[in-house]
């Protein structure tokens, strides 16, 4: 790509991140910007402003070694500082305040787009650390649209660009798919967007096991519940158990225990063939246990997106290397929930696993690590302070995760007790097991 490509694409992703931005504060009045939806979640107009800041912080004081266009705010955005459930006691910028200093920075911005060299320094080289904010932006617009989930009251969301049916189902995808044992490459050290957890590159050896083709659905989740698997603590691990009793849990989050299910204000009967979506790692853990399996590693969940038996090499993304088209994954907030399992053949890996990308968040049985030969870029902050016991990975993004922040090698985490994100999960088990 041309310097001048890469500065055009750069600044086509950020108006395309400010775009889903203002649409998801833009649709709601002032008083729910400033409320606080969930203790879970921060005030949206938190969030906003906070994109706005750390845009300053990484492009126009790091990157551009401008003046600050705030300097007395930094605090009241710096995540580390202020847990969620205390920021909407905090003197936070009102919205018309929130939206005019996002403004005053993205003008700055996109004038360092055209000016600032994108070689010779590593925090620019191949527009990183733009890169970086874009996706930093659309992680942000994803939490967004779960507190929108979590607001109560009527609806307000379309799906954005507008509703479109998803691509024409071939049959629905059943049944497992055997992996052959041996090595694969994990993680990339090529992406030139890629965050420092995805990286380097390294080789990974499994031995063989078999995995879903699809995510569990919401037909086959029922049948867990209609089988008793919440009173049954043999499914559930010590810490689950512990988890399903404090906590009440039934059955995901949001579903109404009536067969209807409650999205962003519509209620509608739960659709059977959809990936079940809102459950923690210890109800996916519980299912799988019930299903006779277990959950997939991340490495096997990512052998299982990227690696293409007939090269031995690994792809971006399950489809290629080519860049997503709106037939391949269920991304960006096209729909306002995931797809009927099978409705993206187009997507498949090469081994024929579907739907590894977009519609759900992915539960893998692993604890959020650094990959060998890991190092911190730009900042601690981003991974390492969370690389410790206590988290669980999840992968390939949901319907309401942006392409930007999503790829065969992007890898998210949680506690294993949360469920307010778009989170699902598929089987896998060991050969030989059943
Ligand atoms: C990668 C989704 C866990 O939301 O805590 C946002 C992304 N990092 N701002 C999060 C993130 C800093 C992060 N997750
Ligand atoms: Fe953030």
């Amino acid at each position: 790509m041309t310097i001048e490509k890469l500065r055009s694409r750069v600044a086509a992703e950020l108006i395309r991140s400010r775009e889903r931005t203002t649409y998801l504060t833009d649709v709601v009045d002032d008083g729910d910007l400033v409320r606080q939806h969930s203790p879970l979640m921060s005030p949206l107009v938190w969030d906003l402003a906070h994109v706005g800041n750390q845009e300053e912080l990484w492009l126009v004081r790091d990157v551009g070694g401008r003046e600050p266009v705030r300097s007395d705010i930094d605090e009241l955005y710096d995540a580390f500082k202020h847990a969620r459930v205390n920021r909407p006691a905090l003197p936070l910028l009102g919205p018309a305040e929130a939206r005019r200093y996002i403004g005053q920075v993205r003008s700055k911005v996109l004038d360092l787009v055209d000016t600032v060299a994108l070689e010779g320094r590593r925090l620019t080289e191949g527009g990183f650390a733009f890169g970086m904010i874009v996706q930093h932006e659309q992680q942000h617009a994803e939490t967004m649209l779960a507190t929108h989930q979590l607001r109560r009251g009527p609806a307000v969301l379309g799906a954005q660009p507008p509703p479109e049916p998803p691509p024409e189902s071939g049959t629905a995808v059943r049944g497992e798919v055997l992996v052959a044992g041996g090595p694969f490459t994990m993680g990339t050290s090529a992406d030139p967007w890629a965050l420092d957890n995805e990286r380097p590159a390294h080789e990974v050896h499994l031995p063989p096991y078999f995995i879903d083709a699809a995510p569990v659905t919401n037909a086959e989740y029922q049948a867990f519940v209609d089988a008793g698997g919440y009173d049954d603590e043999r499914w559930w691990t010590v810490e689950g158990w512990k988890h399903r009793k404090e906590a009440g849990l039934g059955g995901p989050m949001h579903w109404n225990g009536d067969g209807t299910y409650t999205r962003f204000g519509v209620t509608e009967p739960v659709r059977p063939d959809e990936p079940v979506v809102h459950v923690c790692f210890h109800e996916a853990q519980a299912y799988a246990r019930w299903a006779g399996k277990r959950l997939p590693t991340e490495a096997e969940w990512e052998k299982a997106a990227r690696f293409d038996p007939a090269t031995g090499h690994s792809r971006r993304n399950p489809w290629g290397d080519d860049d997503w088209t709106p037939e391949r994954a269920n991304l960006g907030q096209r729909h306002l929930s995931p797809a009927p399992v099978g409705a993206y053949p187009k997507g498949a890996s090469p081994l024929g696993v579907h739907q590894l990308i977009g519609d759900v968040w992915e539960w893998c049985d692993t604890g959020f690590h650094g990959y060998p030969g890991f190092t911190a870029f730009p900042y601690r902050e981003y991974s390492e302070v969370f690389f410790r016991p206590g988290y669980k990975i999840l992968r390939g993004g949901s319907f309401g995760t942006d392409v930007a922040a999503c790829r065969g090698t992007f890898r998210n985490w949680d506690y294993p007790i949360r469920r307010q994100i778009f989170s699902g999960f598929r089987c896998a088990r060991d050969m030989g097991a059943s």
